[in-house]
């Protein structure tokens, strides 16, 4: 009988600790990490004279992307249509907000977007075309958002539930050492 309501304690405990790693890592990684672009003169893959680098980036729903230009000339942020794009089209991304950032000429200057909409957003720089200067953003939906609420109130339903099966007695006495 005590063994039984040792093994009930251990188990609300054990479920608790795994419960609040989830829901810490569940807050922390997808959606705080924000993700940086650079608009670049050097280095380019086919020789262009400008390219983002990195040209594709994966990030979770919300998360702020900021371009930071580290050249001497004007560029822009531009979300494609098939005429400005050589045939690529927009993509499939839902945030109707991303379409146009420009970005200064002098060096460190930056256009920043928090992506609301998971797909794909293809883009390019309307001052020197998509041949030249393009990239892609690709947002994937949160899957923290909808886990952390339903793990945050778990802990508090778990706990009541070991001093049902054990007799009284033996019960309270096992639970009150795991408590304390
Ligand atoms: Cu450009």
């Amino acid at each position: 009988m005590q063994r039984r309501g040792r093994a009930w304690g251990a188990i609300g405990v054990m479920v608790g600790v795994v419960m609040a790693l989830v829901v810490s890592g569940a807050l922390v990684a997808p959606a705080q990490a924000d993700t940086a672009v650079s608009i670049s003169g050097s280095g380019c893959a086919g020789a262009t004279t400008f390219c983002f680098v990195p040209a594709q980036s994966t990030v979770a729903n919300g998360t702020t992307v900021t371009w930071t230009n580290q050249t001497t000339a004007p560029h822009t942020v531009t979300r494609c249509t098939p005429a400005a794009c050589n045939g690529t089209d927009a993509g499939s991304g839902s945030d109707a907000s991303f379409t146009s950032g420009n970005v200064a000429a002098s060096n460190g200057a930056t256009f920043s977007h928090a992506f609301n909409g998971a797909g794909t957003y293809n883009y390019y720089c309307q001052i020197h075309g998509y041949a030249v200067m393009h990239g892609i953003v690709t947002v994937q939906s949160a899957v923290g958002t909808t886990t952390t609420t339903a793990t945050a109130s778990a802990p508090t339903t778990v706990v009541p539930s070991p001093p049902n099966p054990p007799p009284p007695a033996a019960a309270v006495s096992g639970n009150v050492s795991f408590t304390g």
